[in-house]
């Protein structure tokens, strides 16, 4: 197709920055300017409109793509191979030609929003700035393309179940933990803080297990998750928590998106982060909410997932 070919005119164009960028720099888990968190998590709601928005199976193919990706990175800089760097850019050129133009540049206009104008500047500093304008360059012909094949109009809503016994456990679920669901500092920077002793790649080896499952979800019930947060986040108050409806929705939505992939799959995330996360981090988590609550929040937790495992 058109986006398969232009994005191997816009390898020629980047592969020479890909590989001079640090990949494995910590500095792109710190927020792009000053942390202001209730603009950042519009930043994000608008990239979950777009998400929700886009064909799942072009969401699927890119998540692919990137697995794919990871297994052929080398080099100190992270850097994947020149046939992979080209199939996620066509992999992600498709997704953005299946939402309409203005969903994208609503992300855009959101990050923007968030970051410092000093941050492109000191990006391209961090590497040959010849190469950086030469894939810039490359990027403005692929986008024309992009739009080129891209829709006008959005996609239907998903269909989301009713009545069904994920929905009911999440009533029980929402209601023994929302009391902890209010006890969390939402606002806090500490996730944005680096895990304890990992390193960059350690921790892509759990994300890549994340992008597996991601991909082989059903790909109705993820649109509708991202739905059900989309609302969620339409309902915050000043801490950041929303009401307890959409709490109850988008439990019931990640608990049919888990079940909807084999326990494997669950277990292979649960394995490769209980890897990377320290129990210090967990305990930290723990001595910042009321006791009562968190465990009243695990009890609810532990008799939901037997429900979702029987429709697994
Ligand atoms: C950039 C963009 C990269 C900056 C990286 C910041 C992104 C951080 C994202 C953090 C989000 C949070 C997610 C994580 C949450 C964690 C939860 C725990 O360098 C601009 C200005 C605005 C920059 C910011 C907007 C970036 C938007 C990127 C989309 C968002 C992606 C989503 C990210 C996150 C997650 C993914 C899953 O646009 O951009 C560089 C440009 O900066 C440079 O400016 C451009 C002008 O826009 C353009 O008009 C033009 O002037 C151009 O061109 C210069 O500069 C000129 C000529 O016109 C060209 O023809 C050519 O010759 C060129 O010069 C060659 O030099
Ligand atoms: Mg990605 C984007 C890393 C998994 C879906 N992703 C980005 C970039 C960053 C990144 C490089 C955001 C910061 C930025 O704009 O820099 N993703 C990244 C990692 C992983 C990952 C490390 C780990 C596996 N992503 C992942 C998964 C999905 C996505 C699983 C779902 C399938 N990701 C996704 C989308 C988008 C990203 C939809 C974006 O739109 C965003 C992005 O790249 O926006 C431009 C700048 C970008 C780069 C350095 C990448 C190359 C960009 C072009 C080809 C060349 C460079 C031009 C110029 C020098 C700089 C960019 C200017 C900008 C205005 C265009
Ligand atoms: C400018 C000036 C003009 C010239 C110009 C110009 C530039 C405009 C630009 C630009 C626009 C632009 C847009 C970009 C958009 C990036 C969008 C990224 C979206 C990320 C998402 C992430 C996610 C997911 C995901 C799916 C999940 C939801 C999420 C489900 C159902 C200024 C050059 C024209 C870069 C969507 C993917 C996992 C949230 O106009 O003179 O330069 O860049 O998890 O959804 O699972
Ligand atoms: C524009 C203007 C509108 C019209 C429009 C428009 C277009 C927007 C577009 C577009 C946005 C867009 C985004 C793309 C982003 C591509 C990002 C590629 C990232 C590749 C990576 C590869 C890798 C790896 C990996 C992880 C490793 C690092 C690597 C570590 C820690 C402008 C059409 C709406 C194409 C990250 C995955 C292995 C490098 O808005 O008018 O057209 O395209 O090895 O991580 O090692
Ligand atoms: C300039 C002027 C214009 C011309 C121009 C120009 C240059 C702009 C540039 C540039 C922008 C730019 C951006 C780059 C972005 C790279 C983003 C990489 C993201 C990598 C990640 C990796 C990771 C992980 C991971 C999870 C870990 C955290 C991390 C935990 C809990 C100035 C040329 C357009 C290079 C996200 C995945 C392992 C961080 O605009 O005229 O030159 O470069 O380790 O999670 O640890
Ligand atoms: C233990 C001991 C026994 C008792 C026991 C026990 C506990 C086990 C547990 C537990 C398992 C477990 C699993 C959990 C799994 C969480 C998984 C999260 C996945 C996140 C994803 C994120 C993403 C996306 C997304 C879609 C994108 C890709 C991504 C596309 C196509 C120890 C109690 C049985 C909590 C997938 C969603 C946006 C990456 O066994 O005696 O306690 O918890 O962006 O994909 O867009
Ligand atoms: C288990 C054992 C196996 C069998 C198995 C199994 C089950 C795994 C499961 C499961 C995992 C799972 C995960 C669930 C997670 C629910 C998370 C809910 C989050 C809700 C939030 C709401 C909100 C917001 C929002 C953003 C705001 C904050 C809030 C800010 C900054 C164990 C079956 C495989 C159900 C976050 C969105 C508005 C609070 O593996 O043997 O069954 O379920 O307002 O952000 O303000
Ligand atoms: C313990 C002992 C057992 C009993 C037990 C127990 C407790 C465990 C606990 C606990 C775990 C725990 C975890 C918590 C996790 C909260 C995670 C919140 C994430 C919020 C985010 C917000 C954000 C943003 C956002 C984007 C911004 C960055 C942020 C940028 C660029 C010990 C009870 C089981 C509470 C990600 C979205 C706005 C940060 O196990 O015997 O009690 O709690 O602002 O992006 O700015």
């Amino acid at each position: 197709d058109q986006i398969g070919d232009a994005a191997k005119k816009l390898g020629d164009a980047s592969y020479d920055f890909a590989k001079e960028v640090d990949w494995n720099n910590g500095v792109f888990l710190q927020a792009p300017g000053s942390f202001q968190p209730l603009k950042a998590l519009k930043a994000i709601d608008k990239m979950i409109e777009m998400g929700a928005a886009a064909d799942p199976e072009l969401l699927k193919k890119a998540a692919d793509a990137h697995h794919k990706a990871i297994g052929s990175i080398s080099g100190p800089n992270g850097v994947t191979s020149r046939a992979d760097w080209d199939a996620v850019n066509a992999a992600l050129g498709r997704v953005v030609a299946s939402v309409p133009k203005q969903k994208v540049m609503d992300v855009y206009d959101a990050v923007k929003d968030i970051t410092d104008p000093k941050v492109p500047a000191y990006m391209k500093s961090l590497v040959n700035g010849a190469d950086a304008e030469k894939a810039y360059q490359g990027f403005l012909e692929f986008k024309d393309v992009v739009a080129a094949n891209q829709v006008t109009t959005a996609s239907a809503a998903a269909t989301v179940p009713t009545g069904d016994k994920i929905g009911t456990a999440a009533k029980a679920l929402s209601d023994a933990s929302y009391p902890f669901i209010k006890d969390i500092d939402w606002l806090s920077d500490v996730y944005l803080k680096p895990l304890p002793g990992k390193t960059a790649p350690e921790t892509l080896k759990a994300i890549d297990k994340m992008i597996v499952m991601g991909s082989k979800m059903d790909g109705n019930l993820l649109k509708a998750a991202a739905e059900a947060h989309h609302k969620a986040i339409g309902s915050i108050d000043a801490k950041g928590v929303t009401s307890p409806e959409d709490y109850e929705a988008v439990n019931a939505a990640l608990g049919r998106i888990v079940a909807s992939v084999p326990k494997q799959t669950v277990m292979d995330v649960y394995n490769s982060m209980a890897k990377i996360v320290d129990s210090s981090v967990t305990n930290n988590m723990f001595s910042k909410v009321n006791p009562l609550d968190a465990l009243s929040a695990a009890k609810g937790f532990y008799t939901f997932k037997d429900v979702v495992e029987a429709v697994q």
